[in-house]
């Protein structure tokens, strides 16, 4: 069973820093913001906080922080988007709600670690 089966704290799956910009918006666009963003991946959602210094892997718990947005990732699609910007190592995050994110890095090998263990969790919520 999962650390989750009796409905505590949430597994901590990945936490890092990735460069962010919303996209979308309920299907809308919105014009192009990147900031740097400190990214969790908790349980079924991939959450974002704004100050990435006072953030370490090590130190980040659920709950002791403000986050400021989450993403629900039940329906969520990944895309490799580097046709939608001038940075290298990119990736579009497209929620159910038509909510839609790109993430970047400029080290390869992250961004494709957080491309595969955020799909992962897609794809494990797909088989609930
Ligand atoms: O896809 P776009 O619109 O060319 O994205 C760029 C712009 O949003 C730009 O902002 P301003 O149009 O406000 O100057 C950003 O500074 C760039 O970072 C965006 O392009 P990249 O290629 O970095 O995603």
């Amino acid at each position: 069973s999962s650390p989750d089966s009796d409905g505590g704290t949430p597994e901590l799956e990945k936490a890092g820093l990735l460069n962010k910009t919303k996209i979308a918006e309920g299907g809308r666009k919105l014009r192009k913001n990147w900031s740097p963003s400190w990214v969790v991946l908790v349980g079924n959602s991939l959450v974002f906080f704004k100050d990435p210094k006072s953030q370490t892997p090590s130190s980040w718990k659920p709950g002791n922080s403000r986050p400021e947005s989450s993403v629900d990732l039940r329906g969520a699609k990944l895309h490799w988007a580097d046709d939608l910007s001038s940075k290298k190592n990119v990736f579009k995050l497209r929620t159910v709600t038509g909510n839609e994110f790109l993430l970047q890095s400029e080290t390869g090998a992250l961004i494709k670690e957080w491309y595969s263990t955020i799909q992962n969790v897609i794809d494990r919520l797909d088989r609930e």
